[in-house]
Order: structure tokens, then sequence, then C-alpha cells
């Protein structure tokens, strides 16, 4: 389903006297804190995140998987699915693609219904967590770190598959997550197994055009309990120094272990340059893949705080980071809950928008323990919906996608369409 720029306008037009209220208001009194209001709504305009094609479908857990309905059957559809998202939000422009869930039979038909939503591909994924049918060999024991030559060359010889399908559709970039581990001390060299998995990823990233980048995700376990080849930042950090400089480190903010101050590995890896990719997520426990902002939105305004801070810092050299959701929903109508993801989102950046940063670097060089507390906390108790509505607004989307959506009763338009079947790659 398409969803036209009148039927949004349709949408605001009653919303619009309120909205307008809380917004002066709003302005009025961040004004008088010294805050380019404008500005920051123009910096939440231009902010874009991806969605990846595997999150548009209901996930499961290893017990089971409850069916949801009109989820997308195709690849067209998951672009379709994403396209509505953008029309909604004008944040969510892109893509993430999975092969071989994703494989595009005609990259120029799929590239003219890309352009048609006005979304981008972000970066293509791999996977060597399964075994696929018709494959020589098996990941059980693992993939670019297999003990096994032939196994090692497989998955290479995949990830460089994987370039050439994003090198036909216009990605820019490979993101390796590895699910390479082990269940039981004494399973595994783990110096062996490192070395291979650099090597491997040598072999693919001597395969990578020149304008193309490779992000290493760390995962510190799951699906195998007790350990992970790239278990943490540093492990990723490494082979990406190592490797050159198209490889990055990736962070999702569902692979640490509990309590991690995620904030401040962002923070290292801006300063060294290396931070390339982003999964947003949000987990109680570990890698729960739970809406974006819906456990810790303190962590969540506390690393924005960073990436803005480290990113608008002149002496940083990080490229633009690719910003992604990676989330899986069991309860929730998978785009209800992106809908949500990306406003939590916008709202977490808006308020780090809204730091003093001279007055907060002047607390630290004080020593001002409570007055640098003060300035975070109270730019994180802002209510900045309104800039975040705004933006959506100026951007030509809804003031309220999630009530658009609603109203739409878009999932039984896509219901009626597709009907149960389970999304295609999941
Ligand atoms: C797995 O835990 C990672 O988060 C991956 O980034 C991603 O979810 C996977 O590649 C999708 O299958
Ligand atoms: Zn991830
Ligand atoms: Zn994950
Ligand atoms: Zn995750």
């Amino acid at each position: 389903m398409q969803l036209s720029k009148a039927r949004i306008q349709e949408h605001n037009q009653p919303l619009l006297a309120s909205h307008q209220l809380r917004l002066n208001l709003l302005s009025e009194e961040l004004s008088e804190r010294g805050v380019a209001v404008r500005d920051l709504i123009q910096r939440l305009v231009d902010f874009q995140v991806a969605i990846p094609s595997w999150a548009l479908g209901t996930g499961g857990t290893r017990f089971g998987r409850y069916a949801g309905v009109g989820e997308p059957q195709s690849l067209e559809q998951k672009i379709e699915d994403v396209g509505l998202l953008h029309a909604l939000n004008r944040s969510s422009g892109a893509i993430s693609l999975h092969i071989p869930w994703d494989i595009p039979e005609n990259a120029a038909h799929i590239k003219a219904l890309m352009q048609e939503h006005d979304l981008a591909f972000d970066a293509m994924n791999s996977n060597t967590f399964q075994d696929q049918r018709d494959q020589q060999h098996s990941y059980k024991f693992g993939s670019l770190s297999h003990t096994d030559a032939a196994v090692r060359k497989q998955a290479v010889e995949h990830n460089l598959e994987v370039i050439r399908y994003g090198e036909e559709l216009g990605s820019k970039a490979l993101t390796v997550w590895l699910a390479d581990g082990s269940s039981f001390p004494g399973q595994r060299n783990f110096r062996t197994v490192l070395q291979n998995t650099y090597e491997s990823l040598r072999e693919i990233y001597a395969a990578l055009p020149a304008d193309w980048k490779v992000f290493v995700e760390y995962k510190p376990f799951e699906p195998y309990f007790y350990s992970t080849v790239i278990q943490d930042w540093g492990t990723s950090f490494l082979l990406a120094n190592k490797l050159g400089d198209k490889a990055y480190t990736l962070v999702d903010l569902g692979h640490h272990l509990p309590n991690a101050n995620i904030e401040q590995i962002v923070a290292t890896l801006l300063m060294e340059g290396k931070l390339g990719g982003f999964h947003f997520n949000d987990s109680k426990y570990a890698d729960d893949d739970l809406t974006v902002g819906s456990i810790k939105p303190y962590q969540l305004y506390l690393i924005f705080l960073e990436l803005v801070h480290g990113m608008d810092d002149p002496q940083t050299n990080n490229p633009p980071i690719s910003y992604m959701i990676d989330a899986s929903h069991n309860l929730k109508d998978p785009l209800e809950d992106l809908l949500q993801s990306v406003e939590a989102i916008q709202l977490a950046y808006a308020q780090a928008l809204l730091v003093d940063k001279q007055a907060l670097e002047a607390a630290r060089a004080d020593n001002d323990v409570v007055g640098a507390q003060e300035i975070l906390q109270n730019a994180f108790r802002t209510d900045v919906r309104p800039l975040v509505r705004e933006a959506f607004r100026q951007a030509g989307g809804a003031l309220d996608p999630l009530g658009l959506y609603r109203k739409l009763d878009v999932r039984r338009q896509l219901y009626d369409e597709r009907g149960v079947g389970i999304a295609t790659g999941l």
C-alpha cells in the first residue's frame, strides 16, 4: 500500500494547532536556555536510521514462533514496508539486506522500486550462521574461523557473493556478524580460531570495492554459550585495525555483558575513528532485541551524547556512522515496533542536542561533579516530543506516525493483500 502526501496532510491538519502551541512553548524555553531550536530540528530532519529486512516479520524464540499476519513475502514487499515507515516518519530512508534471505532477482527492478519509495541501501549482511540448502559444508562448528580450510573458503566465498549483490544494488558496506564460537571449555583453541578469522576476513577485505567499508560486529555469547570468536569491542577493534582503513567496529547495543559502559566504548571508538556501524535495540538481560529506549532510555541518551559530541568534535576523524535498528518482535506488530524505535532514537538524539557542550566542559574543568550531572539530567528531563514531531512534519511525514498507522488500519490492509504467510528468510 502507498501513503500519499495528501493523506498525511489530512492527518496532520487537525493536530496542528495543539502541536504548534506545545512547540512554541518549548521553543521559547529552549531559546532562553541558549538552544538554537531551528538548527536542532534540522538535525533531526536529517537523521536517518536504516531498517533491516528481518525486522519486518515476527521473530521467534528458540521455543517457538507465533505467526504474524500480512508479513512481507518477497524483497519487493519488504521494500514496500520500509517505504511505508519512511513515508510516515521520513526518518527511516534506508534498508539493510541479508543474503540469502533477500536475493535480488532483478537488480534494476529493485533499484527502481527503492527510488519510488525514496530509499537507499544500507550495509549488506552475510549469513554464515545457518546452513542453506545445497550448501556443501556445514557451519555447525564455525565458518570464517572453522578448523577446516574448505569450510572457511566456502564462508569467504559467500561474503564475496554478498559484496557482489551489494555492488549491483548500490550498497557501500558489508556487515559481518560471526556466530562462530564454542559451547564448552576446551572445544576450541582461542588463538587458532581468531587467527583463522583474521585470515578469512583479510580475503574478504581484499575483495572490497575501493569505496566500500566492512563492519565487524561483536557479541559475547549466543548462539554458543562458552565463547565467541569476536566476543567484544576490543577483539573487533583489533581485527579492524589489522585489516586496514576500510574496516570498522560495529556496536550492537544488545551485545554487551550486563552493565557494560557502552557510551564509553562509543567514545573510545570515535576517538580512534573506528566506529562504522551501529545497531539500535534495547535489552534487559542480553541480546533481547527489544524496542529501542523501552528499557534503558537514559543509557540511550548517554550514548547519543557521546555520538553527538564525538562526531561534532573537529578533532574526531570518524566517517559518518551507518545507523540501523536491529530488533526482533515476538509480541508486537513489527511495523508498530519500528515506528516506536525510530521515535525513541530521535527523542534521545534531540535530548543529546540540548546539552550545552561548553557549560559541560566548564563543569568538568572545575571538577564540578554535581554541575555536570545537572546539565546532563536537565536535558534528559526535557520533554522533547514537540521537536521530534515538528521534524517529522517538516520532512513531510506525519505528526503522529503511529497514530496514523493505526488509524489507517495498515496491518488489516496488509493482511488482506498478503495473508498469513511467514516473512521470507525468518
Ligand atoms: C546477531 O545477534 C546480530 O545482532 C546481527 O546483527 C543480526 O541480528 C543478524 O545478522 C540478523 O540475522
Ligand atoms: Zn546486530
Ligand atoms: Zn544481536
Ligand atoms: Zn540485538
